[in-house]
């Protein structure tokens, strides 16, 4: 902390004192400030976590009263995003606090470069800031920037590791796990936990044990110890994160064993040192048989785990991405959210754009982020309500902007900001993020920036895969169109377009009930093509191409007109960008329109793709006879 002022000192001017005498900005965990500069009109336990923070003007004073180390940490950097209005007028105190209690960001990072992922698994900023071919990346500096970054958005927790555990991984729970103790050193100061993605076969793995059957006894003491020696080298370990019976991972099911079984096992390693369990719900087969109409990969999550409610232990967290499938563009809130009110949950987004641009398109994933965690799953209560904490797929890596896209920065920051109050409105977010990140000439790039980027989820969305149906990408890689790509794979993942319609048929009366897994009112909202949300008509419903939208327009019409106008807007933006040219950093700025005309390419090649697929599919032209191929 004292470093972090000092260096604002030596960046900024001002100077430091250790006792608060003519100071204007005072700085103390609460038990060390001075009476006189108690900030009043605060409730006695305004204190929790040590997270929280008080900040107050009074008499020409600023004070920051932090619950906590971290709390004070938090508080600084919400003085430097108040900046001059900080030091303005009096203003009476505020209460600061983190709506979820951890803000965690979750890395895809390979120790060892995999033959087909790469270095980072959906990674699309460089290189891990951990890892490098096989061992530590070794550059702790930048590991400790991160975690200043890192604190300075409220995150409080990093696991270090992709959940794919392969072999190389597996060895940081044993005798590579000095390389995370070092990881968590640097990242304590800031307040960030380490967390570990483990693979459920480590005592087969790493143990030489014949089994992993969660209740097994000689299962459970190697968990122990192994995890007694975490502790030895890490006090303040935050815990494992497990991928498992998913994509080839090891899991419970090998022996006839539950998900809550398997939380539970680590959960009870965990538990003598505080620390917690992530398990994943993503939970479904991927060797499905496309001609089985039945089978929905929509359902499995809650299929899976919405009946282990009331099993999972105390410190077990169930994490459930925020889709029924996997990070799509857009997808309904998945309905493990309101089925398991007896079990602690964590959201999981995915920061990194794997499915939105993969960072080479500008998608600023805020306002998707806050309608999952506004809307209300049943009974009133936003999901932020309900679930205790928002895990984020990282988007950082070793490139110098940190996110391969300099825009995509936004999306880091506003996971942070989000996850600390779900609230805050997503255009507020950016211009904080513009404050910061452009101070000198924050008023001139403002505009530009939000007409670039407050709508850019909803564009990509326009020229990419239509109303809710998702995928339609290249299989493997994901990124640019392949209508069809995964129409008759394992994968689970169709849209069933045929002559006459397209769209998936969720419903209870005729299609696979996925819409039954939702309480009132969205079970019968989602049933009927009559009320289910245009932008989600084709998740839950098979329509004819001639069906008409609430908008008015048929579906095949919407098809066209937003892929003509999708791509349209992307070229819109390019001279936008370009009379940034002043103000903005020459090289960051030629990054940016180098990817923007990468997004314009692809934005058109997805035009075309789906308009043209479609056009002969159903042989309907468009209305405005534009050219399709
Ligand atoms: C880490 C999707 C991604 C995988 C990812 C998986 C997951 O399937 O394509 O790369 O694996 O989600 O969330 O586990």
């Amino acid at each position: 902390m004292r470093d972090e002022v000092a260096r604002a000192c030596a960046d900024y001017g001002g100077s430091m004192c250790e006792d608060g005498g003519q100071a204007d900005l005072v700085l103390a965990t609460s038990d060390r400030l001075p009476d006189r500069l108690r900030v009043r009109g605060v409730p006695e336990d305004w204190q929790e976590t040590g997270e929280e923070f008080l900040v107050a003007r009074r008499d020409g004073v600023t004070v920051v009263a932090g619950g906590g180390p971290a709390g004070l940490l938090y508080g600084l950097f919400h003085v430097v995003r108040m900046g001059e209005r900080a030091f303005g007028g009096d203003f009476p105190a505020q209460r600061h606090r983190p709506a979820m209690r951890r803000r965690m960001l979750d890395h895809w990072d390979n120790v060892a470069v995999h033959p087909v992922m790469g270095q980072v698994e959906r990674g699309y900023a460089g290189g891990s800031l951990f890892w490098a071919d096989g061992g530590p990346r070794g550059d702790l500096d930048r590991v400790r920037a991160y975690g200043r970054l890192l604190a300075a958005v409220g995150v409080n927790a990093v696991a270090v590791n992709n959940v794919n555990v392969h072999a190389a991984e597996a060895r940081l729970l044993t005798d590579r796990l000095g390389d995370v103790a070092d990881i968590a050193d640097v990242l304590r100061p800031y307040g960030i936990k380490v967390h570990l993605s483990v693979t459920f076969a480590a005592p087969v793995v790493l143990g030489g044990l014949p089994t992993a059957d969660p209740l097994d006894e000689d299962v459970r003491g190697w968990w122990a110890r192994a995890t007694e020696r975490v502790y030895e080298a890490i006090p303040d370990f935050g815990g494992y994160l497990v991928k498992a019976d998913s994509e080839g991972q090891p899991g419970p099911f090998a022996y006839g064993r539950s998900h809550a079984d398997g939380a539970d096992l680590l959960a009870g390693a965990l538990a003598p040192y505080g620390g917690v369990v992530h398990w994943r719900a993503f939970v479904y087969d991927h060797r499905q048989d496309w001609r089985d109409r039945s089978t929905d990969r929509a359902r499995a999550a809650f299929d899976h785990f919405a009946p282990l409610d009331g099993r999972f232990a105390e410190n077990a967290i169930l994490q459930v991405k925020h889709g029924p499938m996997d990070f799509q563009v857009r997808e309904p809130v998945s309905p493990v959210i309101a089925a398991m009110p007896r079990t602690r949950l964590a959201v999981e987004v995915q920061v990194t754009q794997e499915y939105t641009g993969q960072q080479r398109h500008v998608c600023y994933l805020a306002p998707m982020w806050r309608e999952v965690l506004g809307f209300e799953p049943s009974g009133g209560r936003p999901v932020s309500g309900v679930v205790a904490e928002l895990a984020g797929v990282s988007n950082a890596g070793d490139d110098p902007y940190w996110t391969g896209h300099p825009l995509a920065q936004a999306n880091l920051y506003a996971f942070g900001r989000l996850a600390w109050d779900p609230g805050l409105d997503p255009a507020g977010i950016l211009d904080e993020w513009i404050d910061l990140t452009f101070p000198d000439v924050a008023g001139e790039v403002r505009a530009p920036l939000h007409a670039i980027m407050d709508d850019s989820w909803e564009r990509y969305e326009r020229y990419t895969a239509p109303l809710g149906v998702g995928w339609m990408v290249r299989p493997g890689h994901h990124y640019g169109p392949d209508v069809d790509g995964y129409e008759y794979t394992p994968w689970g993942t169709y849209h069933f377009a045929d002559r006459d319609g397209v769209g998936v048929d969720r419903t209870r009366a005729t299609g696979t009930g996925y819409t039954g897994q939702y309480p009132e009112p969205w079970s019968e909202t989602y049933e009927s093509p009559e009320t289910c949300p245009d932008e989600l008509l084709l998740f839950f419903h098979h329509v004819p191409y001639g069906h008409v939208l609430k908008s008015g327009k048929t579906v095949i019409q919407h098809i066209y007109d937003t892929h003509f106008a999708g791509a349209e807007e992307v070229a819109e933006l390019l001279p936008v960008w370009e009379k940034l040219a002043g103000p903005v950093d020459p090289a960051l700025h030629a990054r940016v329109r180098d990817l923007l005309h990468e997004q314009l390419r692809s934005a058109r090649e997805w035009r075309d793709q789906i308009n043209t697929y479609f056009f002969r599919k159903s042989g309907v032209p468009d209305a405005h006879g534009r050219r399709i191929y």
